[in-house]
């Protein structure tokens, strides 16, 4: 057969070569799966297709020629806006469960449960500790972590009427939020509540639902997702700037090679700490390796890279293409955008998948269940599995393509401030003076709907040369890292206010600030800036981006942005046209609610346009020069 145009598929080189070597050993991978699918049912990408019970499934003719509402009677706003309230909840879940994770592990380490996990940074753990009010002097760092992760975890389920962090936003937006009556109380309780409305005969008004929605989202973002940011920082600490590489050509011809893939860091880090053990390293050796080569992929990928300087190996549509190098022994994973494919690519060739959670198990995977008092081990007994592993590669069939790609990681909030010499004031003056004219966090994953990575890159370099700072996380992160945008030479590419900064600086225009789950980075520094200027967060010159989001977590952030008053650009529809309210409301109306909308623009270079003109705005509107 002959092999399809990998050009149209994805912007990396080393890519396009791995499919190629995947067609010819007849390995099924993410594209040829999209094109099988094609067409994509129409009624379900308008949103107009309803499963929620069985007196259907039902569906509304966007036409006009059939069906104009289901057999209980919901119409196209209801089910629109119910679809999208579920897919909301779906996300917010799935981050904030991942918070909860840490906030348990947080709550073993302070009741001396476990001695696979301790804090490794306490003075984080004592700012966070005081900032929820509790008083420190007499505490142990142990009873500092327990008193923390009690306070946190009630945040979930929450009697209480809001999460702890949403006194991080600026006043404005709390009463805005309180009008509202959005005001985020815990996740656990948002979602459900969703998934209440949604049922057959609850909330069926489309506004109503809406601003349920934003409520979920914001659980999500000043809730489980930012107690996933601070706990993951005090238990395996702060991130600081450092170097490190990507590209799948951080895997090793001549070494045992781990892959990490999933989210949480409470299953990577302990791999990190496993593959430096020198017994293991000599087992590596014995069985002909020079050595032991851990690296990530995705989110998970992004905690130990940001926290570790392990190298990154690639995002989501390249985690096939891992396998597909011959070369990868091991991929372990935990949870969230592990396609279950892996698998199947696996088994062509002698890679193991390795799961580990009790929340995800993978028909046809190895499973090795990590709990907090068994990690350490577990690790160990994954790193012999790999070396064990080793032993049957294939030399043949093993093929690297390409170079690493050298990056600049590590900018936590912590770490920005202290590059600035502990204030904001240095960046304040810099958006004032308009050598950096606004911000924009370009975030979110890769979709075969979209030519992989394109959307982000092209988007990011276009921002960066008209002096727009660039924040990133989760997969955008890694593919502005493989294109060299993540070093502080590429400051050449930015704009001359921008440029000037970063060389003074030494930083690059492009600066990685996590996994997804920080976002919620994001959302505080946004918060900090916006008090430092005693204004909300919709008057500042930010936007945020996902041009080629798939997941229901980024339609979560999306939202919670929105929700925050960011400007968000989608390069990717969500599932609403079917609505004209629903999409009327996401694209204009949400402005007069949240004082900030979504745009939807695939092209990156149209995007830019767009978030540019925000920006442009929002720094008249301030009186800085546009
Ligand atoms: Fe998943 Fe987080 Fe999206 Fe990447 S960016 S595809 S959600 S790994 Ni989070
Ligand atoms: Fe059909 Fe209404 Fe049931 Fe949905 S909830 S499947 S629209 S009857």
């Amino acid at each position: 057969m002959a092999r399809p145009n990998y050009k149209e598929l994805t912007i990396r080189p080393e890519v396009e070569r791995l499919l190629e070597k995947a067609h010819d050993e007849g390995v099924e991978t993410v594209w040829d799966r999209k094109k099988a699918q094609e067409p994509h049912c129409g009624f379900c990408e308008l949103g107009l297709s309803c499963r929620n019970c069985v007196m259907g499934p039902c569906r509304i003719d966007p036409f006009g020629h059939g069906p104009q509402r289901g057999v209980c009677g919901a119409d196209a706003d209801v089910i629109v806006a119910r679809n999208f309230g579920r897919m909301i909840a779906a996300g917010a879940a799935s981050h904030s469960d991942h918070g909860r994770d840490l906030a348990e592990t947080l709550l073993a380490i302070g009741e001396g449960e476990t001695a696979d996990y301790g804090v490794r940074d306490e003075a984080k753990l004592k700012r966070l500790t005081e900032e929820v009010g509790i008083d420190t002097t007499s505490l142990t760092p142990k009873q500092m972590a327990k008193a923390l992760a009690e306070l946190l975890l009630d945040d979930f389920g929450c009697r209480k009427g809001q999460v702890t962090y949403v006194a991080r936003a600026p006043s404005k937006r709390k009463e805005l939020w309180a009008k509202l009556g959005v005001t985020p109380r815990g996740v656990d309780r948002e979602v459900v509540e969703m998934m209440h409305r949604t049922h057959m005969g609850v909330d069926n008004e489309a506004v109503s639902l809406l601003l349920h929605a934003a409520r979920v989202s914001l659980s999500d973002g000043w809730g489980g997702s930012m107690i996933a940011t601070e706990l993951s920082d005090v238990i395996f600490g702060t991130p600081t700037p450092r170097t490190s590489s990507a590209n799948l050509a951080v895997l090793k011809k001549d070494q045992v090679n781990i892959l990490v893939h999933g989210h949480n860091p409470i299953v990577s880090e302990m791999i990190a700490d496993a593959v430096r053990d020198p017994g293991l390293i000599a087992k590596a050796k014995a069985a002909g390796a020079s050595g032991l080569n851990l690296a990530g992929l995705c989110c998970t990928g992004n905690e130990i890279l940001m926290r570790q300087g392990v190298p990154m190996a690639g995002n989501h549509l390249m985690t096939e293409m891992a396998i597909v190098t011959g070369a990868v022994e091991l991929i372990m994973v935990d949870y969230q955008c592990i396609m279950p494919s892996l698998v199947q690519v696996a088994a062509c060739y002698h890679t193991k998948i390795v799961s580990t959670s009790p929340k995800a198990h993978f028909a046809g995977a190895t499973h090795i269940e990590f709990n907090l008092q068994n990690a350490k081990a577990k690790a160990r007994e994954v790193v012999e599995l790999a070396i064990e592993t080793f032993k049957s590669r294939n030399p043949d069939r093993v093929d690297i393509p390409g170079t690493p790609v050298e990056l600049m990681t590590g900018f936590s909030n912590e770490a920005v401030l202290g590059a600035l010499g502990g204030t904001l004031a240095p960046l304040l003056e810099a958006i004032k003076s308009g050598s950096i004219r606004g911000a924009v966090g370009v975030v979110g994953c890769g979709n075969p709907r979209v030519k992989h990575d394109h959307g982000h890159v092209e988007l990011t370099k276009a921002l960066i040369k008209k002096d727009i700072l660039v924040l990133d996380t989760g997969c955008a992160a890694v593919a502005h890292g493989m294109s060299g945008l993540k070093v502080p030479a590429a400051a050449e590419l930015a704009g001359p206010g921008l440029k000037a900064v970063c060389q003074a600086l030494g930083i690059p225009p492009v600066l990685h600030v996590g996994s997804c789950v920080d976002n919620s980075r994001i959302m505080h520094l946004c918060a900090l800036l916006a008090d430092a200027l005693s204004v909300d967060i919709s008057a500042l010159p930010v936007a945020a981006a996902a041009m080629e989001w798939y997941s229901e977590k980024a339609a979560t952030i999306g939202l919670y942005a929105v929700a925050s008053g960011i400007y968000t650009v989608l390069g990717v529809v969500p599932p609403i046209l079917g609505s004209k309210t629903v999409t009327n409301l996401a694209v204009s109306g949400l402005e007069d609610v949240f004082g900030a909308t979504f745009a939807v623009e695939p092209d990156p270079i149209k995007a830019a346009e767009l978030i540019d003109n925000r920006i442009r705005s929002k720094r008249l509107a301030l009186g800085l020069t546009p």
